[in-house]
């Protein structure tokens, strides 16, 4: 069905015609593609139009879209019932899989998505340091709970949403934004605030406001000053989080923090978020402790299926070999946007990247924002017309997943090169 007239029945019955913002193309125009089927790195839309997919539903899909195993995995569950609220040893299999991954996590609790984990995280850290304030940083999104929707990266950076109406000042007033990749604005914070800090949350590397490597010593400095004040260190590797190593950005630096938030690929295309820490701070959540938080569908049996099916498939991939396929996908981006006369910046780290059309190097919101937006947008509907599908927004990551061959990436950087042409 013509995705126009898809598209105006979905304007009538839902917000926007999108059930997440960033989905409605509003960074770069036009009408969405609605999309009918996905397999491996394809993605068919509902007018039969096939795209490379570096989307990848935002990462969770490192294996591809539809992988055998995971389907037939959650099939096979669902004959044996979709939700019981109750607990499941697939919970369990589940807790193992995180604890034995993460050095920093001892045990884990399964929520249903990333925006409930990171919410739950905060929750938590007040709750045990007794103190209210929290540092974030300008430009990472750490889903929508209110504390955490100030100065966000993601859709509120693509719509240029300062802070959420909604949001309650009194609460807003109580998270302290600083700059990404700047220690010493967090050593001076941490002198200021001191003991009212209870937690920082970071992207260890930055995906939502497109991907930012954190400086050497930045990640660093917040173990330090955490540790020093009473805080607790929160990394949000809902992103990162078996993305870029079996485990997270904590398993190949060894900066380890106190919480961490993890969320799609975990679920393996399926609503899922988990909370790990150190048991100390962890037995502070009901019913151990006195921090509440719950959930019908926590612990799902289709998600925990599907997540550890997941994961068990990747715990025998070669993560070298994804980043190499993705460092030849930006090296060849890197040289056809060398040829032309159109500033450009790629950011990777592992299989993620983002091409920011910006001369400077970008290191923060800030950089990130001096983006040609008009001109990532001409060059996005440019590749979607060629049939490759990036992310409709300039500040967020492109995914590559272990379903992408050879030939897509070099039919993605032949199309760049007809693209490039036209801008
Ligand atoms: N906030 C997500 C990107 N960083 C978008 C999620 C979606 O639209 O599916």
């Amino acid at each position: 069905m013509e995705k126009q007239s898809l598209f105006t029945r979905a304007q009538n019955v839902i917000p926007g015609g999108v059930n997440s913002p960033v989905r409605a193309f509003r960074a770069v125009g036009g009408t969405p593609i609605f999309i009918r089927e996905a397999s491996g790195s394809k993605i068919i839309d509902t007018d039969g139009n096939s795209y490379i997919d570096y989307v990848c539903s935002w990462g969770p899909m490192i294996l591809g879209h539809s992988h055998p195993v995971v389907v037939a995995a959650i099939r096979d569950a669902a004959g044996r019932g979709s939700s019981f609220g109750a607990p499941t040893e697939l919970e369990i299999n589940m807790a193992e899989r995180l604890v034995a991954a993460f050095p920093s996590i001892e045990m884990a609790r399964m929520v249903s998505s990333g925006t409930e984990a990171t919410m739950t995280a905060i929750r938590l850290a007040r709750g045990f340091t007794g103190r209210e304030k929290i540092i974030k940083f300008t430009g990472c999104y750490h889903g929508h709970a209110d504390s955490l929707l100030v100065k966000a990266g993601s859709g509120v950076a693509t719509l240029g949403i300062p802070g959420s109406p909604g949001v309650p000042k009194s609460l807003a007033e109580l998270t302290i934004t600083l700059p990404y990749n700047d220690a010493e604005a967090v050593r001076s914070a941490a002198t200021r605030y001191g003991d009212e800090i209870a937690c920082i949350i970071v992207e260890p590397v930055a995906g939502n406001m497109g991907v930012v490597q954190p400086k050497p010593g930045f990640l660093e400095t917040l173990r330090e000053v955490t540790h020093a004040n009473g805080s607790l260190l929160i990394f949000d590797e809902v992103i990162t989080g078996f993305r870029l190593a079996y485990g997270g950005w904590q398993t190949l630096t060894g900066i380890l923090p106190d919480l961490t938030c993890l969320g799609k690929i975990i679920g393996g295309g399926l609503p899922v978020g988990a909370l790990g820490g150190r048991r100390e701070v962890m037995e502070h959540l009901a019913p151990v402790g006195p921090v509440y938080q719950a959930g019908t569908l926590s612990g799902n049996p289709l998600a925990m299926t599907a997540g550890i099916a997941t994961l068990d498939i990747l715990k025998e991939k070669s993560y070298p070999e994804l980043e190499k396929m993705t460092e030849r996908l930006c090296a060849g981006f890197a040289d056809l946007f060398r040829g032309k006369d159109i500033p450009a910046r790629i950011n990777r780290v592992g299989s993620l990247f983002t091409l920011f059309f910006t001369a400077d190097e970008v290191v923060d919101f800030e950089t990130a924002s001096r983006s040609d937006t008009a001109l990532f947008a001409r060059f996005f509907q440019g590749m979607l017309a060629a049939g490759i599908n990036l992310a409709p927004a300039q500040f967020e990551a492109g995914f590559v997943s272990f379903s992408h061959t050879e030939d897509d990436i070099n039919r993605t950087l032949s199309a760049c090169a007809k693209v490039l042409k036209t801008l």
